[in-house]
């Protein structure tokens, strides 16, 4: 495995590279080109300057997340094609910098959504939470107004200003479209991707849904193994994968983690690995990657992902803000660097056991 963190460009993440650099098996960022919109054509100069940024620092660009899909594309309006378009330009200016893994995520109208982004542990850490009935509580618009008021000044991914100030016609956008149609225009839009991932080698990933079930009557078809293999089924060509997030698909407690990693073998070409504490149907907490601060089994999942011979980018994924870090809520460096350090020492043993 390839072990890297996230990281928000140099003006938006409060962790300088140079920090991230000192996390021991830490070879890589994953990134993105932050100010695109989805649509834009990402131009190769931006690119190579986002690349040279990351190598000053021993470090290198391990993969991008995300390129985010156009509303157009998820919803499947006449004006797709071009959208679609852009996004393949965007990918051969990705290939041909040497960039080769992409992360993406098809929700309507909302990403990752929590009801908390400081619930406060015993500990007296804090980390994202998320309570069902409260979301069914409030709605779209005040929704978006809750997540500003508890980011505290902080442009979560998903949630940027430009987009949710258009909800009223992102709902209406999406009035019309329900799994089945949100389905075919994945598939659609991964059809037409195919020959430039396979002439570059570049990978996508499709990130699951967060929380995988629907909010707000919003279908989501990213949240379970029988989505996750629909999915690499209806594009059956390996460049076709996903990322698999065990803190998003893990929220239900349903989802068998090992039992979905082995079933994507060859599939998997990211991983986001974390744990998440269920406290009752639809109520979660985010704590510690360690697996008995949470519900999930860690060491069950890192072999899983051993013994399928996964070989791709693994990073923590969000960390309890900690030892009184100010960062950005989830992405403080303190927790994601124990995190790594976790992983990693669950994969060295893993190693050594099978190596006798
Ligand atoms: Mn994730």
């Amino acid at each position: 495995m390839k072990l890297a963190m996230r990281w928000f460009g140099a003006e938006h993440d409060t962790i300088p590279l140079a920090h991230i650099r000192q996390v021991p098996g830490v070879v890589g960022v994953v990134t993105t080109l932050y100010g695109s919109l989805p649509g834009q054509v990402w131009e190769r100069d931006a690119i190579r300057h986002m690349k040279a940024q990351v190598k000053v620092h021993g470090l290198e660009v391990c993969g991008i997340e995300s390129v985010n899909v156009h509303d157009a594309i998820k919803a499947g309006l006449p004006e797709r094609d071009m959208y679609i378009d852009r996004y393949i330009r965007t990918l051969e200016h990705l290939g041909e910098e040497g960039i080769d893994l992409v992360c993406y995520n098809f929700m309507p109208v909302f990403d990752f959504t929590r009801t908390e982004l400081k619930h406060m542990r015993e500990d007296g850490a804090t980390v994202f939470a998320y309570d069902q009935a409260l979301v069914d509580t409030l709605d779209p618009q005040r929704m978006n107004e809750y997540m500003s008021r508890i980011a505290q000044g902080f442009v979560m991914p998903g949630w940027e200003p430009e987009r949710v100030t258009k909800l009223q016609r992102l709902f209406q956008l999406y009035s019309q479209v329900d799994a089945q149609k949100l389905f075919d225009n994945l598939v659609y839009f991964l059809q037409a991707l195919m020959p430039v991932c396979r002439r570059y080698g570049i990978r996508m990933a499709i990130h699951p849904d967060d929380p995988p079930w629907s909010v707000f009557g919003l279908p989501r078809i990213v949240g379970d193994a029988q989505g996750l293999s629909r999915i690499v089924a209806a594009v059956d060509d390996p460049h076709n994968g996903v990322t698999l997030c065990t803190g998003s698909l893990g929220a239900n407690p349903n989802n068998d983690l090992s039992a979905i990693i082995r079933g994507l073998q060859g599939r998997i070409h990211f991983a986001h690995v974390r744990n998440v504490r269920h406290t009752s149907p639809g109520v979660f907490e985010e704590c510690a990657h360690l697996s008995r601060d949470g519900s999930l089994d860690m060491y069950a999942i890192m072999q899983a992902f051993y013994l399928s011979g996964f070989d791709g980018v693994i990073r923590p994924d969000h960390g309890r803000d900690i030892f009184g870090e100010q960062a950005m809520p989830g992405y403080g460096l303190y927790d994601r660097a124990i995190g790594c350090g976790y992983l990693s020492g669950l994969w060295e043993a893993l190693q050594k056991q099978t190596q006798g």
